[in-house]
């Protein structure tokens, strides 16, 4: 069996983080191994979150794996609470990569052009450079400017826009460059990307829907790293992430009983599955 080790928070309420790449990743048909570097009561966009700090117990937890001997066929990481925890996660690349483990990092830090509650532009630079040591980054557009120090260009930025951020961040480090949460020109919405190998540009973008939602981002990357694990190349498994997170938006746009703080993930599941010859 595969298997893929996630770092990345608890939020206990919220649906983001590992409450979501968990599922995804073992609905991929996957073993999926975590490392939780904090719990939270809810994802920061609620107020009054509660915060316990698990860093000191990153460390150990590397040690322990290390000492088992555990291998991975991919590292995936999200949310992380400081600077701190992002230079341990470079240790879990150092320790735990070997050729043919894919690392993928989705700096989920920020939205709408605003770092989340708890970051500053230094936090954001060192993402940056976490970033240059993987071998796929998954930024939204208002990562990629914050990250580059870029000015932020606005939801609605059209594809030469995001082909400068992309140009900028290739140069970061990693093999593949992505900026999620893209309009194209055309109005869908999608993805755009570049192989820093291939040089090849490459866009995904499907029909847009008008519902805006949190943790959007971390289903994209759990159901990409799922696919890529799964054998599919990068293209079709990003496609497979953007048709299941498009659906999974749809779904909660339709729902009556919908919550306003998430997607409905869960329901979806199936045609994850089946789109990963799964079900
Ligand atoms: O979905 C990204 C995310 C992950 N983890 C925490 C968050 C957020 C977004 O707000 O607050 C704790």
């Amino acid at each position: 069996m595969k298997k893929v080790m996630t770092i990345q928070d608890v939020s206990c309420i919220g649906k983001c983080s590992l409450t979501v790449a968990l599922p995804i990743i073992s609905a991929a048909g996957i073993e999926t191994a975590i490392v939780p570097t904090a719990v939270l009561s809810t994802h920061t966009q609620f107020k009054g979150f509660t915060f316990r700090d698990l860093t000191d117990d990153m460390e150990p937890i590397r040690d322990h794996w290390i000492k088992e001997g555990f291998k991975f066929n991919a590292i995936y990481t999200g949310y992380l609470g400081s600077e701190r925890q992002i230079k341990i996660v470079e240790s879990y690349f150092d320790s735990f990569t070997s050729p043919g483990t894919f690392t993928v990092v989705d700096p989920a830090m920020a939205d709408g052009g605003k770092l989340y509650v708890g970051f500053d532009e230094h936090f954001a630079k060192e993402m940056g450079k976490l970033c240059g040591k993987a071998d796929i980054i998954l930024p939204n557009i208002s990562e990629a400017a914050l990250m580059l120090g870029e000015e932020y260009p606005g939801e609605e930025a059209n594809e030469a826009e995001i082909k400068k951020l992309i140009d900028k961040l290739a140069t970061l480090g990693s093999k593949i460059v992505v900026i999620t949460g893209v309009t194209l020109d055309d109005g869908t919405f999608g993805f755009m990307g570049y192989n820093v190998e291939t040089k090849e540009y490459f866009k995904y973008g499907i029909k847009k829907i008008p519902h805006k939602s949190h943790g959007t981002g971390d289903i994209f990357a759990s159901a990409f790293t799922g696919a890529l694990v799964n054998g599919f190349k990068v293209y079709d498994a990003l496609a497979v992430a953007a048709d299941y997170t498009a659906r999974c938006i749809q779904n909660t746009y339709d729902d009556p009983e919908k919550v306003d703080y998430a997607v409905n993930f869960e329901l979806e599941l199936p045609y994850y599955m089946k789109r990963l010859g799964k079900a």
